[in-house]
């Protein structure tokens, strides 16, 4: 995204100096309302765009899988206000993978997108226990309220529903005089 803005700012640039004409660049995160351009099929929840996959359920490599089919990964809650966004905007209750797991060293879990750390208020109580010596892929369980809503890590095989997240598009807009 950010080579293709470039271009056009260096075409532009170029254009500027060719015909004497000012142009000035706004580059900013996200899609204003006035574009009226849709991002389906994600949709903006909070400050992010996510698919919500609620008719098919599959295990947590299936769920990764469809999400990097979209040109996205599976979602990676940085903090309890995207987790309270999500919760409003999902008027009922659900299971939903999401990126995070603890593939690389038992008992530390990251958002596999990231590799960044899980932040400990996110889980749901006495979790993440790792039932069984079994449980390396981390849910996302949202419920009706949101002090009921959090992160539980359970077995990777398990299918359920999961959400998609996508990268923050770039709008570049100009005016020209
Ligand atoms: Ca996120
Ligand atoms: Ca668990």
């Amino acid at each position: 995204m950010f080579s293709v803005v470039g271009k056009v700012v260096a075409f532009l640039g170029i254009l500027c100096l060719v015909k004497a004409y000012s142009i000035s660049p706004f580059i900013e995160d996200g899609i204003p309302e006035r574009a009226n351009i849709t991002m389906d099929p994600f949709v903006k929840i909070g400050g992010g765009y996510y698919y919500i996959e609620n008719s098919k359920t599959v295990n947590w490599y299936g769920a990764y899988h469809s999400c990097r089919k979209l040109g996205s990964e599976l979602v990676t809650l940085e903090t309890l206000v995207e987790l309270e966004a999500l919760q409003e905007y999902n008027l009922t209750s659900g299971f939903y993978w999401t990126s995070g797991s603890d593939f690389a060293f038992t008992g530390n879990h990251v958002w596999f997108t990231t590799a960044e750390a899980i932040s400990s208020d996110l889980w749901l109580p006495n979790e993440p226990n790792n039932a069984d010596c079994n449980e390396r892929c981390v849910l996302l369980s949202i419920a009706l309220a949101l002090a009921d809503s959090g992160l539980n890590d359970v077995p990777c095989s398990r299918n359920t529903s999961f959400i998609c997240e996508s990268p923050t598009p770039v709008t570049a807009s100009f005016v020209i005089w």
